[in-house]
């Protein structure tokens, strides 16, 4: 593979979706996950995900909390986490699924699954973290060829089919419990699995948020999505336009399951293609300043405008977080990154 270390340069904003707002683009989505997305991001108006790349579980939720009412997808790397809790009920997951509820977004977990097949399906669905019960959305790093994708869809849809099931035969033992005049209290797979879901659901043990859930949407399904990482923001990357093209190829052939893309472009071609583009390495120069050039981090980063990502290359989402993250006020800075990134995306589509 020869390397992509160049970012595409040139406009990217040919393709309809495009020129479509995220409204009409949430109708016409056919994965579940991507619609609820797109019309999230029209209530709150916004198209940022929060990277929250921070090393306590403390301050990963109370970054949730504070920039929650900014974001649209919070995006993690659990790993990061040094005490991180992995209880399904009361652990991190659970807490920030609930935070995710009161404020409107979705939780991903940038796992960047790189292995065979069968590896990642036991990595997204077993072990200490069981990202599949929590995470909305994670992502798969393609380099072991399709197969890792096509696993991860297989898991995807299996577990979506248990959790199905599991939920039809608790609320039907709930329904028969209640017609026998006893409390709803047995100790179930399905009660332990509830745990994960996100507040103030007939699926998440019947807990009240009241006020505190976001107004004007309903909880997100249950569909888990992916995302294939299909061009990356670092500098000397391997990424090339083949590996890319067939990242592509294979959304195509599991579109029940993927989502779109972590990439530097769109890669909407096919007329037909509603793929979502995600895109990292993005940062704002200083507010005092908004004619400076943005720089690298000098570990291999690099970084555009959310005007350049979404005006030109045509992006969906920004992804951001030391910008965010390390600004002397987080909330502040959120904001202006969503307000830029929302103003990027009125102009392409106007
Ligand atoms: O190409 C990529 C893909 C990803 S997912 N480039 C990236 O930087 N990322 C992730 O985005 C990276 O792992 C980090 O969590 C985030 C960027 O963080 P920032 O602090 O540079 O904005």
């Amino acid at each position: 593979m020869s390397p992509n270390n160049e970012h595409p340069t040139s406009s990217n904003t040919h393709h309809v979706t495009a020129r479509q707002s995220y409204a009409l683009r949430a109708e016409k989505a056919t994965h579940p996950l991507t619609s609820y997305l797109l019309r999230l991001m029209t209530l709150k108006s916004s198209n940022l995900c929060l990277s929250a790349d921070v090393s306590t579980a403390n301050q990963l939720l109370s970054l949730a909390n504070s920039l929650g009412p900014a974001i649209v997808v919070l995006k993690t790397h659990y790993d990061l986490i040094s005490n991180w809790d992995y209880n399904p009920s009361t652990g991190t997951a659970a807490r920030l699924a609930r935070i995710a509820r009161r404020h409107g977004f979705l939780i991903f977990e940038d796992r960047k699954f790189g292995d065979i097949g069968n590896t990642v399906q036991l990595q997204y669905t077993e072990g200490t973290a069981r990202i599949v019960e929590w995470a909305n959305i994670t992502n798969v790093n393609m380099v072991p060829g399709k197969a890792a994708v096509d696993a991860l869809a297989e898991a995807g849809r299996k577990w979506r089919e248990r959790k199905r099931y599991e939920l039809n035969v608790g609320l039907s033992a709930d329904r028969q419990r209640e017609r026998d005049g006893r409390k709803a209290s047995i100790v179930s797979i399905t009660t332990v699995s509830q745990h994960f879901e996100p507040a103030n659901s007939p699926r998440s043990g019947g807990e009240d948020f009241g006020e505190e859930v976001l107004r004007g949407i309903e909880e997100a399904p249950l569909e888990r999505g992916l995302l294939i990482l299909a061009q990356m923001s670092s500098k000397g990357n391997f990424m090339n336009k083949e590996y890319t093209d067939a990242c592509v190829e294979s959304a195509r052939e599991n579109s029940d399951f993927v989502m779109g893309f972590i990439a530097q472009e769109s890669l909407n071609r096919q007329e037909d293609d509603q793929f979502l583009c995600m895109t990292p390495g993005c940062q704002l120069p200083p507010a005092e300043d908004e004619d400076a050039e943005v720089k690298g981090d000098g570990k291999g980063q690099q970084y555009n405008t959310p005007q350049k990502l979404i005006g030109q290359m045509g992006a969906d989402i920004i992804i951001v977080g030391r910008g965010i993250i390390k600004a002397a006020d987080p909330i502040i800075e959120a904001e202006r990154y969503r307000q830029k990134g929302w103003e990027a995306y009125e102009e392409r589509i106007a």
